[in-house]
């Protein structure tokens, strides 16, 4: 009777601290989605783009940390977890552009409480099935009534074509324990390059169209006028007339001076 009552304490002492580690992941990915979430808002004001297409974030259950550890040799001791185990919060951040990856990835790294850990470039080395992503391990401080803890969180920065791939590569794998024949694997390559050439085509659309745009603002902001605050548009065929004289006169200058010299 003795030994149960003793068991159920030592349990619920677990339950107690196993909750509280969770806890510590959870908050740490508030945290992270919260600055996410501020950049996006950010950016969208003062650049007029967001260069977030989606967000995800999920903690991997205490089963899952446990065959991960298992796996992996490690004491199955929450210090010895906390310190191996690094995915245990995940965030998936969904890109436009490859561009934007990292510039997003450079905006979080220089958050002065962000402190990278680990970074994988699977961008401009993608894994050998074709795999691309940027994984960055961040570590941010998360401050409780008594103690403050640094807490890992992997975050992944993809384009909408490599969450695209990676997905369904997912998806297509899934609950398939046997050797994947080497033409499917060979094919899912192929299939990682053109997501990986439809990204570069995008991305250099985006950048021609933003010159247009650029020239378009400033031809726009030429044909205002701004007078007691209030704003005035000049005629087009006002301004295309002056244009054309000024352009007659310099025509006319370069004439004589050449008229001169012969
Ligand atoms: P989940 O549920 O998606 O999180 P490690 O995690 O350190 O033991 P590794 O390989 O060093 O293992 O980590 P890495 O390379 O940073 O990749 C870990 C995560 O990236 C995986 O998490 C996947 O989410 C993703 N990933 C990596 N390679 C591939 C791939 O080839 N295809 C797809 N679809 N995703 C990939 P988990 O732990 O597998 O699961």
């Amino acid at each position: 009777m003795e030994v149960m009552t003793m068991d159920v304490k030592h349990l619920k002492t677990l339950k107690t601290e196993l909750t509280r580690f969770m806890m510590y992941y959870k908050f740490a990915l508030d945290e992270l989605n919260t600055k996410i979430d501020i950049l996006k808002q950010e950016f969208q004001y003062v650049h007029d783009y967001n260069p977030i297409e989606h967000v995800k974030s999920r903690i991997k259950t205490p089963e899952s940390i446990v065959r991960k550890a298992y796996n992996k040799g490690y004491e199955i001791t929450l210090p010895t977890i906390k310190e191996n185990i690094k995915d245990i919060a995940g965030i998936r951040i969904t890109c436009s552009f490859i561009s934007d990856i990292y510039e997003l990835s450079e905006m979080l790294q220089n958050q002065k409480d962000i402190k990278l850990i680990e970074c994988k470039d699977y961008i401009k080395n993608p894994k050998p099935n074709g795999y691309q992503s940027l994984h960055l391990i961040l570590e941010i401080p998360i401050f409780m009534s008594d103690r403050e803890e640094n807490v890992c969180v992997e975050v992944q920065i993809r384009t909408i074509a490599m969450d695209f791939w990676a997905s369904l590569e997912h998806k297509i794998y899934y609950k398939y324990n046997k050797e994947v024949p080497q033409k499917l694997k060979d094919e899912l390559k192929q299939a990682a390059n053109s997501a990986a050439q439809l990204d570069k085509k995008m991305e250099s659309i985006h950048k021609e169209m933003n010159i247009l745009k650029e020239f378009s603002t400033e031809e726009d902001e030429l044909q205002e006028l701004f007078i007691n605050n209030e704003k005035l548009n000049l005629p087009y065929e006002f301004l295309r007339l002056q244009l054309n004289n000024i352009t007659e006169k310099k025509l006319q200058r370069g004439k004589g001076n050449l008229n001169s010299i012969y």
